[in-house]
């Protein structure tokens, strides 16, 4: 391996019996990334000749190029697959970017050198090359069932995350670049082949950028994706949704909403089988189902953001009731307005419904669950002084205050 001097760009091509392949990528990302210092990592878990091959092929090459082989041996080595041969990969490279292509040439090994402008010349975290943009295509499929599976599996993924993937047309793409820091101290556990997913959903990125390219079919060699690849694709998304906090925060909160209502009508229902007063039943009901929403917001929909310390939950309960009212009185504000336009009172409530759901969402996200750490750390820089956040432990608040002092 030649020694590493601000590599600018680190290439991550996993691989498993592709000898077919693997010399020509070798040698197109070689003229693709003249100019530009790179290293190229290939996670092997190939069963033929193709470690041999790129042996042969990096000895005759002249060139900046650095290229390493970290050939995995049959057996646990090899668990995860793909997936955990590009974190391992990840792991290894050393460049402030990283990019990951396919070792078969379905992704234009030239398009490399075009992920990486974009990226410096937008300040980009993420570089996603894309099938399903003007200029792009995914003809290269094999067949309509993969075409079918492909487009049904990146609208699941979008439909799933839609806060994350609004701006990705192609989420589950396997060719993207990416600045290494927007995975530093995140914990990697994809399933199957969709790392793409896994880092757009856990990863620390603020600006994404689209570049179209045509997925070519496979230069030779066989594919090693199967049906059982859709299902651990599908596998994956559940984990990312139980896992990730901040992952579809709209479905966990329409689920959270939809038990709130459900326990509502319930307490609503034996109140008045019992003979208590209808106005009472309409309090308790919607008090103990505003309760329900608070906790189980807690524990589900902003987890990451919700308060550890007593004050803090007493102050978000009463923030969260405060937010709930102001969006009961958007419903009905709502409704009287859409009544002058639409003489259909049950279309009139759906939409003021729904607009009072987002309301309730914005309020929630905005006024109540806020990340307290990060609202500290911004006042913090803006004073010059290092704070830590009001649920930090007793030690270190003094010591950031000692330090704060001292400056
Ligand atoms: N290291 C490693 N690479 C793999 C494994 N499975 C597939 N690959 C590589 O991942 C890339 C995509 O795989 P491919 O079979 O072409 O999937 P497809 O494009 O979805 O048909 C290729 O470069 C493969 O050699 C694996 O288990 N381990
Ligand atoms: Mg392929």
């Amino acid at each position: 391996m030649n020694s590493l001097t601000n590599c600018a760009i680190s290439v991550i091509t996993p691989t498993r019996n592709e000898r077919e392949t693997i010399a020509q990528l070798l040698n197109k990302l070689q003229r693709a990334l003249t100019g530009i210092p790179a290293e190229v990592i290939i996670v092997d878990d190939s069963d033929d000749d193709t470690p041999a091959v790129i042996k042969q092929v990096t000895k005759k090459m002249r060139g900046s190029l650095s290229i390493r082989c970290i050939h995995r041996k049959p057996g646990p080595e090899r668990d995860g697959g793909l997936s955990s041969a590009v974190c391992l990969g990840l792991a290894e490279a050393k460049a402030e970017y990283a990019a990951i292509i396919d070792a078969d040439l379905q992704h234009p090994p030239q398009m490399l050198r075009n992920l990486y402008e974009e990226a410096r010349e937008h300040n980009a975290d993420i570089v996603m090359a894309t099938r399903y943009k003007s200029g792009g295509s995914y003809e290269g499929l094999d067949g309509a069932g993969r075409k079918f599976i492909s487009l049904g599996m990146k609208w699941t993924a979008k439909i799933l995350f839609p806060e994350t993937l609004k701006s990705v047309s192609d989420p589950l793409g396997g060719f993207f670049l990416i600045r290494r820091s927007i995975i530093d101290g995140v914990e990697l556990r994809p399933i199957g082949y969709k790392i793409s997913l896994e880092i757009l959903v856990r990863g620390k990125w603020n600006s994404i950028r689209e570049v179209p390219y045509q997925f070519h079919a496979r230069a030779g060699g066989q594919s090693k994706s199967d049906l059982k690849q859709g299902i651990m694709a599908l596998q994956h998304m559940w984990r990312l949704l139980c896992e990730a906090p901040q992952a579809a925060r709209i479905w966990k909160f329409l689920f959270v909403g939809f038990c709130g209502t459900i326990i509502n009508l319930a307490t609503f229902t034996y109140l008045l089988h019992i003979g208590a007063a209808e106005w009472f039943a309409l309090v308790i009901g919607a008090e103990l189902g505003t309760l329900n929403n608070f906790t189980l917001h807690n524990l589900i929909t902003w987890r990451d953001k919700r308060s550890t310390s007593l004050s803090g939950l007493a102050q978000n309960a009463l923030k969260f009731h405060l937010s709930s009212s102001m969006s009961i009185i958007a419903n009905f504000l709502l409704y009287a307005l859409l009544r002058h336009f639409i003489a259909i009172p049950i279309i009139d409530n759906a939409v003021a419904i729904m607009l009072a759901m987002i309301v309730n969402y914005t309020l929630a996200d905005t006024f109540v669950f806020v990340d307290r750490g990060a609202i500290s750390k911004m006042f913090a820089a803006f004073r010059g002084k290092k704070v830590l956040s009001e649920d930090a432990p007793a030690t270190s608040l003094v010591e950031a205050q000692t330090a704060g002092a001292q400056k």
